[in-house]
């Protein structure tokens, strides 16, 4: 198939770089370095500085010559309209959004600038569709935080309501939790007016905090390494966790730590995007899968990363800060997850192993990490 990928440097992008050119496509890959500007720009630093797409994409050609690489904003109309009329893609995957819900409200510029980039790209790319390549399926990468902490269980992006005796189908009620959240929710509802007014065709991934690192025998070259972020602003709870325990800094609970997330290991979340590919919507109509394979607390996480470590010799505290955001810390969270396994998801649960796994990939890098960015800098009040 002809799959753009946009986003292509980002921690999730590269991996499905990886994983699509070794399954052959031809592919065409877009990225403007947006995020390794920002967190350059708010002195934030990744484990270990990976290559630019343009030095990785040499060793991919060893395997697979029909990769393009454009160093292209997707905010940016007239260049993309370009790239995408030549392209033709049978599959956009779109990851080229700001993902960080600390850097979203930080302030009215940091917030505006998530809502414009989030939106206009998602944008562009919809329009792009509908008016050269109606048939060409947009593959989205969505957050199960649109969906909030409701007091009701959370569906698979659809729910039935009856109202006075009369029934239909609607998008699962939305609350985000951040501004970032809410761009997410608001490229959903673009989504779906697409969809349904111009037959478009639309998968919608509602993905919990991801984190893991990418194992396959060409990624975990140092070559083709993945981006690794463990900072308060762009890093994700559980990468962070195990920084913190290897660097012997008390694990960061915000709160009382009684917040539920579902969560989902890097290697999944590069495979349900497969099955998303493998599996289009009719025209008209808008898939949404939930992307996490377990619920887990913050302090349930905390307990699983301390004992792991503690395998390995390494004691790690835990220490209870007063909650930077605006979240519940006390409430129900019952998601669903089945559409991505009944299309063949098996799961890579968090045990022992995996952190280990990851704790030594932590370890190699020990020497890099900065301990002045792991506190949190960014308060939602
Ligand atoms: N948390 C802590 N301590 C920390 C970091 C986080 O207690 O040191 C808590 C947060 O308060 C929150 C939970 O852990 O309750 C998850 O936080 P997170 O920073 O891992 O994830 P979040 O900010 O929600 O965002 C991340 C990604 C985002 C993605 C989202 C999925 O950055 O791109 O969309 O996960 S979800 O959370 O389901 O919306």
């Amino acid at each position: 198939m002809k799959i753009m990928i946009l986003g292509a440097d980002g921690y999730m992008g590269w991996p499905t770089s990886i994983d699509l050119a070794l399954r052959k496509h031809e592919l065409c890959l877009i990225d403007n370095y947006t995020k390794r500007k920002l967190m350059s720009e708010y002195k934030r630093k990744v484990l270990t500085k990976s290559n630019k797409l343009e030095k990785k994409i040499q060793y991919l050609h060893e395997f697979n010559r029909s990769i393009s690489f454009h160093d292209l904003d997707c905010t940016n109309t007239k260049q993309f309209e370009k790239v995408f009329k030549k392209f033709r893609p049978d599959a956009v995957i779109h990851y080229a959004e700001l993902p960080s819900a600390p850097y979203s409200m930080l302030g009215a510029k940091e917030g505006w600038k998530t809502l414009n980039n989030n939106l206009r790209s998602t944008f562009n790319l919809i329009d792009c569709v509908k008016r050269y390549k109606p048939d060409c399926h947009i593959i989205k990468l969505g957050t199960m935080g649109e969906y909030g902490t409701p007091n009701i269980d959370i569906e698979e992006g659809w729910i039935k309501i009856k109202h006075n005796k009369r029934t239909d189908n609607f998008l699962y009620p939305r609350q985000g939790g951040s501004l970032y959240h809410t761009s997410k929710i608001m490229d959903t509802d673009l989504l779906w007016f697409y969809t349904r007014n111009f037959n478009l065709k639309v998968t919608d991934l509602m993905q919990g905090p991801v984190y893991g690192i990418y194992v396959n025998k060409f990624a975990t070259d140092k070559k083709l390494e993945t981006s690794f972020t463990y900072d308060d602003m762009f890093g994700t709870i559980i990468n962070r966790f195990i920084v913190q325990g290897v660097s012997n800094i008390p694990l960061t609970i915000y709160g009382s730590g009684n917040q539920i997330r579902g969560y989902i290991n890097l290697s999944d979340s590069i495979e349900c995007v497969n099955l998303a590919i493998k599996n289009p919507p009719l025209s008209g109509r808008l898939n949404i899968y939930n992307q996490f394979t377990e619920q887990y607390s913050v302090k349930q996480l905390a307990k699983k990363v301390q004992s792991a470590l503690s395998d390995m010799g390494i004691k790690c505290s835990t220490r209870k800060i007063k909650n930077p955001r605006i979240e519940k810390e006390k409430h129900y969270y019952n998601a669903s997850n089945s559409n991505l396994i009944k299309l063949g998801l098996n799961p890579k649960l968090l045990d022992n192993n995996i952190i280990i796994e990851m704790a030594e990939y932590v370890i190699k890098y020990k020497k890099n990490i900065d301990k002045k960015i792991i506190m949190p800098k960014v308060s939602w009040k």
